[in-house]
């Protein structure tokens, strides 16, 4: 069982503001990002500057050989709905079985002012056992190719076309995170 998620992210909104603190991991990770681990599995957090051949940092979020979670994510107030989201990522998932499968994401969750999950849009590399279902308030974006590679994601776009049952208008933080996670054991 293995999960594998490199990044790299950058979040800004339409007038070139960049909302995250260290989004482009020059800086170490505790500068701005959140660690959030459960169950079993070796996990790991890094940044290096070799993962992409590039001169930039990127960061890694790993989990390998258990059933647990790993994330690195922050979440920054939003002045509204009309962000363009912008990250280069390379995703990893070996091994898995029907009752064990690995996901490595890129999770995009939308909050109220008082931290309630309202909806969560995930870029998401996985095998043939994932069973995961997209709903109103859960938008899942196929990743096909785990390269490295750039994906956008118009926030203002993706609710009222793919989160029905997300108010627009109630949105007044994301998250943005690196997700490694496994289901069964
Ligand atoms: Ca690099």
């Amino acid at each position: 069982m293995k999960v594998l998620l490199l990044v790299t992210a950058a979040l800004g909104v339409t007038f070139g503001q960049n909302l995250l603190v260290n989004g482009d991991f020059e800086q170490e990770l505790s500068v701005g990002w959140v660690q959030d681990t459960g169950g079993y599995g070796y996990m790991t957090f890094a940044r290096d500057t070799a993962y992409e051949p590039d001169p930039d940092y990127e960061a890694l979020d790993s989990l390998y050989s258990g059933n647990g979670i790993s994330k690195l994510g922050q979440t920054v107030d939003v002045p509204g709905p009309a962000l363009h989201l912008s990250f280069r990522a390379n995703f990893g998932i070996g091994a898995g079985s029907s009752t064990c499968w690995p996901v490595a994401c890129v999770a995009v969750g939308y909050l109220d002012s008082d931290d309630n999950r309202l909806g969560e849009t995930r870029f998401f590399y996985h095998n043939e056992y994932c069973d995961w279902v997209p709903s109103g308030t859960f938008s899942l974006i196929n990743v096909t190719d785990p390269n490295w590679n750039q994906y956008e994601l118009d926030v203002a776009d993706e609710l009222s076309q793919n989160l029905p049952d997300v108010d627009p208008g109630d949105v007044s933080r994301i998250e943005v995170a690196l997700l490694d996670t496994t289901s069964g054991g």
